[in-house]
């Protein structure tokens, strides 16, 4: 059992003790003004976690914002990732494929399995990414505006295999999918800087369609995206926050990794070596283990993608401040979306998990070789 969690809509530290209750048994015939009136209950002023008016069990929400608290914040220890991006750089589209990959494919090879934590996930997961992008094959759009609830998942590993780490424990994975616009300006982003301070790792996703010299190569190639923040401008500005909400460790580093994922990488397809090792998938859900070699590979060949793209000090900047920097090129949709109906011709995501399956093994949680 937990003793406290981070609230995840508004980051704010709640011990258990703390939190609030309401009665959500909306039966007419009960007719619970409690239920009605969505009235804040304490500890103190429930029994056994029952409702005073009505009697029927009370569903736990958070003191501050009322988020309701899925029970499996109690249960398991929380593992929240901050994925984070410019508006349009691929976040939806990436949570979206990540989710189905690590229920669907990545499970079973890597010894663990994945439920949604609460009713929510289950909804907002089902219409909000998995039925446009798998049932229907459209990209999904910019919608996310504004506060969206986090996804919430157990990962529950199985403790008889020995695949897994060192660390066996069962976790609450909570993605954020944040509105695109967070990271375009600076105001903006100040406002989420406790969801990063709070954050276990830190999953940067740049789009390398805004880079001024792949547009210059791709330009009358492929239909270009408008041009959004500089990726160096959101570089800055991420290091910026976490300056400012965490403590550098004995080296003069942040003790948290950040995976730097580019996003889109089949856009830039004919700018790769034949050779390229980002014209393919990883081998680590084959493997069933994180395999050292393939992220070098993977790791070096973005770096000098990035370098020659920009030259060398986001690459410096990132390493002079954070222990550990993956480099890493993904594709959730594997082509570009047809214009107009952005219906997704060729559905053929690749090394989608590679970045998080990094963060795992960084943190002694999957074994890798
Ligand atoms: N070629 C290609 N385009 C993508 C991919 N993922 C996203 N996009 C494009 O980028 C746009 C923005 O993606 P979205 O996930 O909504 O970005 P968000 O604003 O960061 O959530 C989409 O409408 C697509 O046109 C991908 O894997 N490949
Ligand atoms: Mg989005
Ligand atoms: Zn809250
Ligand atoms: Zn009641």
């Amino acid at each position: 059992m937990q003793k406290s969690f981070i609230c995840p809509r508004c980051f704010k530290k709640i011990q258990f003790t703390e939190v609030a209750y309401i009665c959500t048994n909306t039966n007419a015939n009960v007719n619970c003004q409690n239920a009605a009136e969505r009235k804040l209950l304490y500890a103190s002023q429930t029994t056994k976690g029952k409702c005073n008016h009505c009697g029927s069990v009370l569903s736990m929400v958070c003191p501050n914002c009322q988020y309701m608290v899925p029970d499996s914040l109690r249960k398991t220890e929380s593992y929240p990732i901050a994925i984070i991006g410019a508006k349009e750089a691929g976040k939806s589209n990436y949570v979206a494929v990540l989710i189905d990959q690590l229920k669907n494919k990545i499970s079973g090879s890597f010894g663990f399995s994945m439920r949604a934590g609460d009713e929510n996930t289950i909804r907002r997961y089902g219409s909000d990414f998995r039925d446009p992008l798998f049932k229907r094959r459209v990209c999904l759009q910019g919608t996310d505006a504004g506060a969206v609830d986090p996804l919430i998942y157990i990962m529950e590993f199985d403790k008889k295999k020995k695949l897994f780490g060192k660390k066996e424990k069962d976790i609450n994975l909570t993605f954020f999918d944040t509105a695109g616009e967070n990271l375009d300006s600076k105001t903006m982003m100040e406002e989420h800087n406790r969801y990063l301070s709070y954050s276990s790792a830190i999953m940067l996703l740049l789009d390398p369609l805004q880079i001024m010299a792949v547009r210059e190569k791709l330009n009358g190639k492929i239909k270009l995206p408008d041009i959004r923040t500089d990726v160096e401008d959101i570089v800055e500005r991420v290091i910026h926050i976490v300056e400012k909400e965490r403590k550098k460790n004995k080296k003069e580093k942040f003790d948290v990794n950040v995976a730097i994922v580019f996003t889109k990488i089949d856009a830039v397809d004919i700018l790769l070596e034949p050779s390229s090792c980002l014209k393919n998938d990883s081998s680590h859900i084959s493997k069933g283990y994180f395999d050292k070699n393939d992220f070098d590979d993977e790791s070096a060949e973005m770096k000098s993608l990035v370098s020659s793209w920009l030259g060398d000090s986001l690459c410096n900047n990132l390493e002079r401040n954070f222990e550990n920097v993956g480099y890493f090129g993904v594709s959730a949709l594997g082509s570009v979306p047809e214009e107009g109906s952005n219906k997704i011709a060729k559905f053929r995501p690749f090394r989608v998990a590679d970045p998080f399956l990094w963060l795992l093994a960084l943190d002694g949680r999957i074994n890798s070789q």
